[in-house]
């Protein structure tokens, strides 16, 4: 294409939901990207009247002022702005009228100066109307066949962006590779135009190069990431201060462009920017142009740090938002020591510490990636995990001083975030303060309440504002109902970013047959012998999950957990445990109220806690729905589903035990007369 620009596209789209950026942050944005290297702004603000629901109207003579002037500070900056129409909610696509009214609003666009342009079709109906049914053999051609025209319309601009419907790999059906919808827009839509894609998913946690080079293949052209790594706009307690990461270098140069999707609040987006424009710069994207001190490859890490350095200067300068009173004057002292200074009996001035790196860098870990958290994110999850799992040893010797030692660190974390919290609070930028507040304020919240539960745990009393009684303030179940929904879902802990990171493994469960029970029997003794139980296996014969596994009675449901390497876990169910059993050996109220019987193990060498959470629920379900058989092999016919499973376990065998009651799922079952090596954990179904 003569036409097409050979520049790598960088930069920023305002992309997300919720308020749209002031057009001061705007020109800020503009500054920032020049200073860093970056050269493109996507203007898309989806609820911005008139860039989606009202997409026909055109823009006032005040509006039409603002717009001129933002995108002569674009060129100002040598940012390329490009100007975004969504007009998907509504258009058909085979009126001439409609697309009548895009050009006329894209000419009016054009006529404030805007060399470049986008038409974006992501989260609308694939559902096309009638009369566009009848004029269009489908969706994509319906779309591929305005945005050719409007392309032409426009004098064939060198940047000329399209979103598609499909703009991830999670969309595409039945894969990227036979989409009909993808082939479509690669085969029919002008050459000239430049497709955006976020990757494997909506927000992709690895962009790989593999994944780019087979949608190229489909697209016929490199597309451009609309990266929505730092998006927060679908979780209001979420902010993303991690570096730009999980997208390899090596991708640059098969990519026609990166324009990131960032946080709803313009100022914490510094790391997002900052460490977007230092990977554009690294060794793959600077090959035409080596510069001094930009030939090393990236490395998130230090990318980050080089944004908190210069973010921290930023912290420091003195900046109020109109109305809240008068500016500050860099220079000037502050107030409180105008006049009054307090007596030596008084209480002295507040003072409060200033902001340093490592306040920054705490609150980066403490709110860094989608799919990650951050060194000391984790290192407190750890501690907390551990100081719970362990307080029965809390003032047992010598066991209790290691407790102590580690309640003490975790004391002392928890300190540090509410010193950065305070040391925030104190900055002279309260513009950047301002959209933090409440995710620090959200997080010091949280982490108080934590340290109030261990300092509980290690016997003594909090305040009462803080006790996690049967009553508690507002505080102590926190989430309002958005937060009791997910609660209920299943995927309420399954998705928990310190247990059970996302995984690259690939698990299968499916059902059992008669073929793994040699499997099935291994892991049982591989497990068995790691937790020193082999003795006691053969104590405590006769347990319906033994006589399970044995194969000495048929499971009803039978789910195998497989890896790659072979298979990692088994659940064995059977809907009627009496008819497994020898002898009268559980309490007829227990049976009662727990008819089934679950044999359950993973490998201990299965890290995701996620897989395994599923398999459980998988069986649970099956059980629930006993009659309606599905994927499961069943061999005992019911007609309703079981009313609640138990599992029996060793009481030594700690690691299945503690991992079931992360779940939440299963409480431990008090049974008269159970031997003290035995433990039963049930769950009504
Ligand atoms: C999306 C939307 C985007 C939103 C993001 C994160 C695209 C192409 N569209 O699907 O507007 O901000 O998710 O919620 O990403």
């Amino acid at each position: 294409m003569s036409n097409k620009s050979n520049i790598f596209l960088s930069g920023v789209v305002e992309g997300f939901y919720g308020r749209p950026w002031t057009m001061s942050q705007r020109t800020e944005l503009f500054r920032r990207e020049q200073r860093w290297g970056l050269n493109a702004y996507l203007y898309a603000p989806k609820d911005d009247y008139k860039h989606r629901m009202y997409w026909r109207d055109l823009y006032s003579l005040e509006e039409a002022d603002q717009l001129m002037t933002l995108i002569s500070a674009a060129k100002e900056h040598n940012v390329e702005f490009i100007y975004a129409l969504s007009p998907g909610l509504d258009i058909t696509f085979s009126n001439p009228k409609e697309v009548a009214a895009l050009k006329r609003k894209l000419s009016q666009v054009c006529g404030f100066g805007c060399r470049a342009f986008a038409l974006l079709f992501d989260d609308i109906e694939a559902e096309m109307c009638p009369a566009d049914r009848e004029a269009f053999g489908s969706f994509a051609e319906a779309q591929v066949c305005v945005t050719n025209e409007l392309f032409l319309h426009l004098g064939e601009p060198q940047t000329f962006l399209f979103c598609p419907t499909d703009y991830c790999a999670a969309f595409c059906s039945p894969s990227v590779q036979l989409s009909a919808y993808l082939n479509t827009v690669g085969e029919k839509l002008s050459a000239g135009i430049d497709i955006l894609w976020t990757g494997p998913k909506v927000v992709s946690q690895d962009i790989s190069v593999a994944s780019i080079e087979e949608v190229s293949a489909v697209l016929r052209r490199p597309p451009v990431i609309w990266d929505n790594i730092h998006a927060n706009d679908y979780d209001p307690q979420r902010l993303f201060l991690g570096p730009f990461k999980n997208r390899p270098t090596e991708l640059i140069p098969k990519l026609r462009g990166v324009l990131t999707n960032p946080n709803c609040e313009f100022e914490p987006n510094f790391v997002a920017i900052h460490t977007l424009a230092t990977w554009c710069k690294s060794s793959c994207g600077q090959k035409d142009v080596p510069m001094d001190g930009d030939d090393q490859d990236y490395n998130p890490h230090e990318a980050l740090q080089l944004a908190l350095t210069d973010w921290l200067v930023e912290f420091g300068r003195a900046n109020q938002p109109d109305g809240c009173g008068r500016p500050k004057r860099e220079e000037e002292e502050p107030m409180q020591t105008d006049g009054f200074v307090p007596g030596p009996r008084e209480n002295p001035l507040y003072t409060a510490e200033p902001l340093a790196l490592e306040d920054l860098t705490l609150l980066a870990e403490l709110f860094y990636l989608p799919y990650e958290h951050g060194a000391a994110a984790l290192a407190m999850l750890e501690d907390l995990h551990w100081l719970r799992s362990n307080c029965s040893s809390a003032h047992e010797s010598p066991q209790g001083k290691e407790w102590t030692r580690r309640a003490e660190k975790f004391d002392q974390m928890c300190g540090a975030v509410v010193q950065m919290f305070n040391r925030l609070s104190n900055v002279p930028n309260r513009i950047i303060l301002y959209d933090l507040y409440n995710y620090i304020c959200d997080i010091k919240s949280g982490v108080t309440m934590a340290k109030a539960y261990v300092r509980t745990l290690g016997g003594r009393t909090p305040h009462p504002a803080l006790a996690l009684t049967d009553d508690p303030e507002p505080w102590g179940f926190r989430g309002a109902l958005s937060g009791e929904f997910q609660r209920m879902l299943p995927s309420h802990g399954k998705r928990d970013l310190f247990r059970s990171p996302p995984s690259t493994r690939v698990y299968t469960i499916r059902p059992g047959t008669p073929k793994d029970q040699p499997e099935v029997e291994r892991i049982f003794r591989e497990m068995q012998t790691e937790a020193g139980l082999e003795a006691e296996a053969e104590l405590e014969a006769g347990l319906v999950g033994d006589r399970l596994v044995e194969a000495q009675v048929l499971p009803s449901h039978w789910l195998i957990l497989e890896a790659e390497s072979g298979v990692c876990g088994y659940a064995l169910a059977l809907t009627d445990a009496k008819t497994a059993m020898t002898k009268a050996q559980y309490p007829e109220a227990m049976l009662q109220d727990y008819p089934s019987a679950l044999a359950l193990q993973i490998h201990s060498k299965v890290p995701d806690h996620d897989v395994a959470a599923r398999l459980i629920l998988q069986v649970l379900s099956g059980l629930r729905d006993a009659g309606s058989k599905g994927v499961l092999m069943v061999c005992v016919c019911v007609s309703s589903g079981s009313k609640g499973v138990f599992s029996e376990f060793r009481s030594r065998d700690r690691r299945m035990i503690d991992f079931l009651k992360t779940l939440n799922i299963f409480q431990v079952l008090e049974v008269e007369g159970l031997p003290t090596n035995l433990l039963i954990m049930g769950t009504k179904l």
